[in-house]
């Protein structure tokens, strides 16, 4: 890890000393914590969602500040002796602001979906409560009797969400029926062009126009293209619709100055949310931007949505987002997408067809049909062969969301440890290996399967030695060993 790296002897003995602490305890979870860091260091890990936090991340989160409630905002606590959590609660929260350039910052949320929730509430709050609330006598919503609760609720029935669809690359919180944002609003969604796979504004405009949404959410978890904000705000303003970004996936490549201009979220969006785990690098845990306009109602997140604060992570935050605004994590995004691109020509003229034939962000598509499989059975051979990746739906998905036809896979977390174009290449040939050799299996009455595969013999011992080599040119923290 280039510019991630440990001051080896005082971590490791940090780490040693914790684990014989825990090991007195409970030594089965000191022993599972060491096998996490033998199995991190021993496979491919290509799960676009995931990374390896710097040791100063992870150290930050292992502290007293876990102990400590902290219920309510910098300052005004509903708790005692919370002087420490202001401090590096408002870190977290002016390093937000000064790296992405927002005007406001909530680094609460415990994660992405609480940071989404707290967002639609805080917008539902912000849109609604103004001409409700007048009619109903209230003067905001924390002076609301159960009988208005209850106007309340049938008032909010009608509030409608358009988000990206969970098949063209949207996430469960963007209004998927199951979920309870796709239950709290009247929902609907927006996909993407079925012959290129990507957006179309002008149908999605169109579709707006026609559904009249209060909150047009944009951002994704899988879909491998970059997104026009400009042209999101411009739909939105032209609806009346407030503008959240769900930026998550894709944060790091924002602080790093990847996205900039009309692919920046943060100058376009009324709410921006997002993870601080994933392309970002920091600690578990989730936070908010947004417009001074909507601050007053984000900040009511705790109590409305979450609970005590996790302090011990917000501390966390700050050093992350500390260490994203150094011209390194910016050479850092640049070489995730930089990878992202590599991945995918040499997974391409290996002959793997890709959604969207592509990619211009960290996540690859493949849509492993082409190979006579499903994205279980292709998520599985590949995990047997020590390639750690996640099946995912594909557009109009014929498999449905349990089985799917794809697998996704990013390059956040790799790219961490040092692997730049080669490395990449050799990724897309293993991968390409696995499921050249992989054949989908038959159910124990003979009938095909969706699940069952068989992987050719030996391929899994030969894919693991060569992902050995390059790992092994690329250690995982490599000056922290455990005794
Ligand atoms: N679980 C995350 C992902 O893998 O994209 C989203 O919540």
């Amino acid at each position: 890890m280039s510019d991630n790296s440990l001051n080896g002897g005082l971590v490791s003995s940090a780490y040693n000393q914790a684990l014989e602490v825990i090991a007195s305890v409970e030594p089965r979870v000191a022993a599972a914590t060491r096998q996490e860091l033998a199995d991190q260091r021993a496979s491919l890990k290509l799960i676009a969602s995931e990374n390896y936090a710097s040791p100063a991340v992870l150290l930050t989160m292992g502290t007293w500040f876990s102990d400590k409630y902290a219920e309510g905002t910098v300052g005004h606590r509903f708790y005692a002796g919370c002087q420490n959590v202001d401090t590096v609660e408002s870190l977290a929260a002016e390093h937000a602001r000064e790296l992405f350039g927002a005007e406001y910052a909530y680094v609460q949320p415990h994660s992405g979906i609480d940071a989404n929730l707290t967002a639609y509430w805080a917008i539902l709050a912000h849109r609604v409560e103004g001409p409700w609330l007048t009619d109903a006598g209230v003067k905001n919503m924390n002076d609301l009797s159960e009988a208005d609760w209850e106007k309340l609720r049938a008032a909010l029935g009608n509030q409608r969400l358009l988000g990206m669809s969970l098949d063209a690359g949207g996430h469960l919180t963007h209004g998927f029926r199951p979920n309870i944002s796709g239950k709290m609003f009247h929902q609907n969604q927006y996909g993407t062009d079925p012959a290129t796979g990507l957006v179309d504004y002008d149908a999605l405009r169109a579709k707006a126009k026609e559904f009249k949404p209060l909150i047009l959410v944009a951002g994704y978890s899988a879909y491998p293209r970059r997104v026009n904000f400009a042209k999101m705000r411009e739909i939105a303003d032209e609806v009346g619709a407030t503008l959240m970004v769900d930026m998550a996936h894709f944060a790091g490549l924002v602080a790093g100055k990847v996205f900039t201009g009309d692919e920046d979220p943060v100058p376009h969006a009324h709410v921006v949310t997002s993870t601080s785990h994933k392309s970002l690098r920091g600690p578990r845990g989730g936070f908010i931007l947004a417009t001074e306009e909507y601050a007053p109602s984000v900040d009511r997140g705790c109590p409305m949505v979450l609970g005590g604060p996790l302090s011990h992570v917000m501390a966390a935050k700050a050093v992350a987002f500390a260490e994203a605004r150094t011209p390194e994590f910016q050479t850092y995004a640049q070489n995730i997408a930089d990878n992202a691109q590599t991945l995918a020509e040499g997974l391409m003229k290996r002959g793997t067809k890709l959604v969207t034939d592509g990619t211009d962000n960290h996540i690859v598509l493949l849509d492993v049909s082409s190979f006579g499989l499903t994205g279980r059975q292709a998520e599985s051979a590949l995990l047997d062969a020590g390639v750690v990746t996640n099946r995912n739906s594909v557009p109009a998905d014929p498999n449905g969301a349990w089985y799917t036809s794809g697998i996704r896979v990013g390059t956040p977390a790799l790219t961490s440890r040092g692997f730049g174009a080669d490395e990449f290449d050799a990724v897309a040939d293993l991968i390409v290996e696995v499921l050249q050799n992989t054949q989908a299996g038959t159910t124990s009455a003979g009938a095909p399967s969706k699940a069952s595969y068989v992987l050719g013999d030996g391929v899994a011992d030969k894919v693991r030695a060569r992902s050995a080599e390059l790992l092994d040119k690329h250690p995982l923290y490599p000056g922290l060993d455990l005794a």
